[in-house]
């Protein structure tokens, strides 16, 4: 079983690589954002809440999203390994995740750094705001994202990086190119798809640099 966490700007793929990776590994993939998206859509409290922020490229607040990756996480499918996308996003979250992977006794096994050019991203989101009319892929509003991300995400690379969980992936070019990138990243840290070649188990993962 596997626990990865997927970070990358805006537009660079989280969710589209993140659905194969969880099929791939056996495992959920946790999106915050699809999480935040289903409870506006519900009207629940939560995703009216959420809301005014998503809509203006904020970030919803720690409290909420540490609450409801806490729920998460403890739900059975989730005990065996996960995939996080999107989460963390401050150093709060990764603080609430180490907090939540100590008591359970477990560790993360990779951090993939999705690497995506601003321009291309952009032009991506844009894209989506047409097929899925999403009130937060407007132009500033991404731009606003993409500072957001620079200065409050991307950081958390460091942190990562200084434990050796960090594995960079070009994120540009086509969805099942990227797919087999982020493959073969893993498996060059030891991590490889259950039942693949040269399968083997993950656990020793974060020692290696
Ligand atoms: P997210 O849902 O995570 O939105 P995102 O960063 O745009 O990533 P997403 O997964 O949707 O897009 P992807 O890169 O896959 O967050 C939305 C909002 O929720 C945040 O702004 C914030 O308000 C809130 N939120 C979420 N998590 C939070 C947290 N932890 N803390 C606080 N607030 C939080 O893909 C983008 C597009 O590119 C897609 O249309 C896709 O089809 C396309 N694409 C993907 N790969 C491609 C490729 N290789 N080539 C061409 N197109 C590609």
């Amino acid at each position: 079983m596997i626990r990865l966490l997927l970070i990358g700007p805006p537009g660079s793929g989280k969710g589209t690589q993140a659905s194969r990776l969880a099929e791939t590994f056996g495992v959920p993939a946790v999106s915050t954002g699809d999480i935040f998206r289903a409870n506006v859509k519900n009207g629940t409290a939560l995703g009216l809440e959420a809301k005014a922020y998503m809509d203006a490229g904020e970030y919803v607040p720690d409290s909420l999203t540490n609450a409801i990756v806490h729920d998460r996480l403890q739900e059975v499918d989730a005990s065996g390994g996960f995939l996080l996308d999107g989460y963390p996003r401050t150093e709060e979250q990764v603080a609430e995740l180490d907090r939540l992977l100590a008591s359970d006794g477990t560790r993360l096994d990779a951090v993939v750094q999705l690497v995506a050019d601003p321009d291309e991203v952009v032009r991506r989101l844009l894209k989506r705001a047409v097929d899925q009319g999403r009130a937060d892929d407007t132009e500033d509003v991404i731009r606003h994202r993409m500072a957001l991300y620079e200065a409050q995400t991307a950081p958390l690379l460091n942190i990562y990086g200084a434990r050796g969980l960090v594995t960079k992936v070009d994120a540009l070019g086509d969805v099942d190119e990227v797919t087999s990138r982020i493959l073969t990243a893993l498996a060059d840290r030891g991590i490889r798809e259950p039942g693949g070649k040269n399968a083997q188990s993950v656990g020793s993962a974060e020692s290696v640099a």
